[in-house]
């Protein structure tokens, strides 16, 4: 090997080391329940019906990536070849039985293959179970307006602007704060119900795996349950007018007691139920 040679070897080498170490780190510093610098898978799951997601997702893609890879091996096998200068006296073969019934047939394998766990994705997304919790969200040009109907509690809950993140010790992300935030607790059934007070919405957690449309005189459903205890961010996805991307949502995961006390502090009718960490404020409705 020439030492020209040698040279290029270990840098490609350094790049493909270097490449790795890059798809490593982004999983590592990837915030759970946030969206990261460069991050380009999806983010980590909260909830069953997302670790369920991203499996479907990654089986998919193992998937698509066999097939891509298997034509792109079958074109270049005819143009090398089949080409008129490798192979200038075709073939007139027009007909192959055998060819033909395996390029029916497993496609139709591949499709029942991806077929059933989708199905059962889309029920498990579906069919809520029974609810610990009820949450409505309603979309409003642009808020969101979360009551928990079986305690009595309803608040808006705005985003946070630039001025009121500066003067917080630990800001929550840029466009994803809000000053009041959906509290939850942790390993509970939580049922959300939308609709929307104006136009079309769209309740949206991506750690939770949840979007669902919140439409004006329609009650839509979707559940989830937050196996780990932080803060999780989504954003209205429905374009909605001209401050859709001013309306995130915000979700605390909390323990069962940090829950009931957020719970007594609202009802009691404080404004600032500090107790429980940022977020945790909230008005009782009359
Ligand atoms: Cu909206």
């Amino acid at each position: 090997m020439t030492k020209a040679k040698a040279q290029m070897g270990r840098r490609l080498l350094g790049l493909v080391v270097a490449g790795g170490a890059l798809v490593q780190g982004g999983a590592a510093f990837a915030d759970m329940g946030q969206p990261a610098p460069w991050e380009y898978r999806l983010q980590q799951a909260a909830t069953p019906v997302m670790e369920n997601i991203i499996w479907f997702h990654n089986l998919l893609l193992w998937i698509i990536t066999i097939i891509t890879l298997f034509v792109l091996a079958l074109l270049v096998t005819v143009m090398v070849k089949f080409n008129a200068r490798a192979n200038p006296v075709p073939s007139r073969t027009t007909h192959n039985s055998l060819i033909e019934v395996a390029w029916t047939l497993i496609p139709v394998l591949i499709l029942v293959a991806i077929a059933v766990p989708s199905f059962r994705l889309l029920f498990l997304e579906l069919d809520v179970p029974k609810a610990d919790v009820t949450i409505k969200a309603t979309g409003n040009q642009w808020n969101w307006t979360y009551s928990y109907p079986d305690d009595k509690i309803e608040y808006t809950s705005i985003m946070l602007a630039d001025e009121d993140r500066a003067k917080l010790a630990s800001p929550p992300p840029r466009l994803l704060g809000v000053d009041h935030a959906i509290v939850v607790p942790v390993n509970k059934v939580v049922r959300v119900q939308t609709t929307g007070a104006d136009v079309i919405h769209s309740f949206a957690v991506p750690s939770f795996g949840i979007k669902i449309d919140a439409i004006p005189g329609r009650l839509n459903e979707t559940w989830f349950k937050a196996t780990a205890l932080g803060i999780y961010y989504g954003q209205c996805s429905e374009l909605c007018g001209k401050d859709h991307a001013f309306m995130p949502i915000a979700v605390k995961v909390v323990s069962d007691q940090d829950y009931d006390a957020w719970k007594k502090c609202v009802q009691s009718g404080k404004d600032d139920c500090i107790d429980v960490p940022d977020g945790g404020k909230a008005k009782q409705s009359s």
